[in-house]
């Protein structure tokens, strides 16, 4: 029995393994199951009790022997077969076939071009979170206690406290929260635009949602003046719709601005000549803009005595409706390649 131990393991020790199909021979003659390893563990039954013990151990180590030199070989090839080409007559001068990109949402192309067009002339562009407090979303900006837009018809509340408002926590209607952070945590001169989502309880519809983008910006400094706001919004619309495009500002009121005005575009549709979408008048609004309140600068820690400072608002669906000649909202958010596909190069 030792001498066939011996002679099997000088055995394994020198079988070639260089060829792939070896490493089969040498299972099926060492390890498997009709292999000689098998034969010696049925012999093991013959050998005295005392030596059996023994035996056993060698024989264990002995197919452990074999299984390290397949598990070892088995490695090497298959690692040499990942280096090598499986196919020796592909060609690898020929094109490949073009991987199709995605195309970004008409929203972030137009985002990014307002981003764009106002960092030319100096503004930066502050962020902040979607789900705020009373204090920024409305006190801060002189929203009255019982101002409409703070009721739960129009406002996503997350917590609501009655008898301690300056707890509730809410989804932003409006990006000028994040104004409001800005102005808490710089001085002037400051020039920042916040783009982002804000959210409003209505009902969804080709004209309403209760989730769209906006883009507010914000310039404070010493001697700003309702000037420098025109001329703000007129190279804007200049740069986003064309040169031949006419702006005009309706007296307005929100709570944050005085005096506060309605920014009204050259219809895109009809060019001024009237239609159903600017309802015959050749106007379209494209947004809101004011003078910053003094109260809103002082409860920011601005001294308004020293600085004054105009913002505005837009609304980024507005924009790119008008853009583009989209004529419903929903289209935004359904995910519809069709759609999405339009609006930038795809291959
Ligand atoms: C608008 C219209 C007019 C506005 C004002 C401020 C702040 F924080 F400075 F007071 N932020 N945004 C503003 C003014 C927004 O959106 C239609």
């Amino acid at each position: 029995m030792q001498d066939q131990i011996n002679r099997l393991r000088a055995e394994i020790e020198a079988y070639d393994l260089s060829a792939p199909e070896q490493l089969e021979q040498f299972r099926i003659a060492f390890t498997g199951r009709k292999g000689q390893l098998a034969d010696l563990f049925d012999l093991l039954k013959t050998v005295p009790q005392e030596q059996r013990r023994a035996v056993g151990q060698e024989l264990n180590q002995l197919k452990q022997l074999a299984l390290d030199r397949f598990a070892q070989r088995q490695q090497e090839q298959e690692a040499a077969a990942q280096n090598s080409p499986a196919d020796p007559t592909f060609d690898y001068t020929l094109p490949v076939v073009p991987n199709a990109l995605g195309t970004r949402h008409p929203l972030s192309l137009v985002r990014e071009e307002m981003v764009r067009i106002f960092s030319r002339i100096g503004f930066n562009v502050a962020e902040g979170p979607e789900i705020e407090d009373d204090w920024h979303n409305f006190t801060a900006l002189n929203f009255p206690e019982n101002h409409p837009a703070r009721d739960m018809q129009d406002t996503f509340f997350i917590t609501r406290n009655p008898a301690d408002p300056t707890h509730d926590a809410l989804l932003r209607t409006h990006t000028s929260t994040v104004q409001v952070r800005v102005m808490e945590s710089q001085q002037p001169p400051i020039r920042s635009i916040m783009p982002g989502r804000v959210y409003r309880n209505e009902a969804i519809s080709a004209r309403a949602h209760m989730m769209f983008h906006q883009v507010e910006g914000i310039f404070i400094d010493e001697g700003v003046s309702f000037a420098d706001l025109k001329q703000t919004v007129y190279y804007f619309v200049q740069e986003m719709f064309g040169q031949d495009i006419q702006i005009r500002f309706r007296p307005s009121f929100f709570p944050f601005t005085e005096p506060s005005a309605e920014i009204d575009i050259t219809c895109l549709i009809c060019k001024g000549a009237g239609c159903n979408i600017c309802k015959q008048s050749g106007w379209v609004e494209i947004g809101g803009c004011g003078m910053v309140d003094p109260n809103v600068l002082e409860q920011s820690g601005i001294d308004a005595e020293r600085y004054s400072g105009y913002a505005w608002g837009m609304g980024i669906e507005r924009i790119t409706m008008l853009k583009y000649q989209i004529k419903d909202l929903r289209l935004f958010t359904e995910n519809d390649l069709r759609f999405l596909r339009q609006f930038e190069g795809v291959q």
